[in-house]
């Protein structure tokens, strides 16, 4: 018994050694010197011998528990001496890493640089809800319910018991345009960004979920000619006060007459290249005189009151500005692309 006990101190001294950290070291103690260690499995002999050798083998048995203990108790204080100087040789006073810095999106950056320029020019902002009713997305927007020009506006419509077919995702932030006429009287002077959602095929230049910048102004007496000086005004802080702006004709159900807005082309100068498909010329945003069943459905006489609108794609703008070829990248998340605009 002795003997076996001598041998165990020996191995359990020899092991204790390579016990370099905390978790080697409590596993040392469970192997020899816990309840239902090597140590403990070998005293529970003790009973089976005779008893004339009892008492040597106990106390022997007793001196190794202490010195396996004191060992152990050594051993624990280098650890955690060894443990406590790395923590205090850390210099607290150096300068920290840097996480990584957030920035704005390209499309953000381009409606606020956008709504910036209305500002200038005298509109206020407002947001409105992206959920609408019908009734705000078309009907007072002189779209009637079998009006072609709903198949330019894909909806998502909202699945809502007893309310179907009246609620949807607003196809444009012109619904928004409603309900401030709505709740206030001219002079209005207003730009409203947004995202709008259709339910369409997705292309390089098509998305479900996409941005806009709509504006109107309402008072007595505004005409063609306001329209056209702000927009102008705007088209070249946003793209050059050297730019050319053209207006032509073209086809929006809320306003009469519609126009469509381009400047000559500031890649090319007008000579015809990829950005203006070689026609010198690029569109930037759609507008008109506010068409007077719209102004009669808000409670505006259009007799007394007029007002220009119009609405622009943000990303449009940022895809011409930095050569982007396809909107999808605005929307896929991916840091390689994004990083380039912080
Ligand atoms: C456009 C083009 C032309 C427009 C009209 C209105 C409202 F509500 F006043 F009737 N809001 N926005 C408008 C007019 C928008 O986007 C291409």
């Amino acid at each position: 018994m002795i003997d076996r006990v001598c041998d165990l101190e020996r191995e359990a001294l020899e092991a204790l050694g390579e016990a370099g950290d905390e978790r080697s070291l409590e596993e040392w103690r469970l192997r020899y010197l816990a309840r239902s260690g090597r140590l403990s499995m070998l005293l529970r002999g003790l009973g089976d011998l005779p008893d004339a050798d009892r008492p040597a083998a106990g106390k022997e048995a007793n001196r190794v528990k202490l010195a396996l203990e004191s060992a152990h108790a050594a051993v624990s204080r280098r650890i955690e001496t060894a443990r406590l100087e790395v923590a205090t040789s850390i210099d607290v006073t150096l300068p920290g890493r840097r996480g990584p810095r957030g920035g704005l999106h390209p499309v953000t950056r381009i409606v606020r640089e956008i709504v910036a320029v209305f500002g200038q020019l005298g509109f206020r902002v407002s947001e409105g809800p992206e959920v609408e009713f019908d009734s705000y997305n078309f009907e007072r927007l002189n779209i009637p319910p079998d009006h072609p020009a709903r198949d330019m506006h894909d909806t998502y419509w909202l699945d809502i018991p007893g309310r179907s077919g009246q609620i949807l995702l607003r196809t444009h932030t012109s619904p928004n345009q409603i309900r401030i006429m709505e709740r206030q009287r001219p002079p209005i002077r207003v730009v409203v960004p947004g995202k709008v959602y259709r339910y369409e095929a997705v292309d390089a230049t098509h998305e479900t979920m996409f941005f806009q910048v709509e504006g109107l102004a309402v008072d007595r007496g505004i005409t063609m000619a306001d329209l056209k000086g702000t927009l102008a005004t705007f088209a070249r802080a946003m793209f050059g006060s050297e730019r050319r702006v053209m207006f032509y004709s073209a086809y929006f159900p809320f306003v009469e007459p519609g126009v469509e807005v381009a400047i000559d082309c500031f890649s090319c100068g007008g000579s015809g290249c990829r950005t203006c498909k070689g026609t010198g010329w690029i569109e930037i945003m759609g507008a008109g005189m506010v068409h007077p069943h719209v102004l009669r459905g808000v409670g505006y006489d259009p007799d007394e009151y007029t007002g220009f609108a119009f609405g622009l794609g943000p990303e449009r703008v940022a895809m011409l500005r930095y050569g982007i070829p396809d909107i999808r990248l605005f929307y896929s998340n991916d840091l390689r692309f994004l990083r380039q605009f912080h």
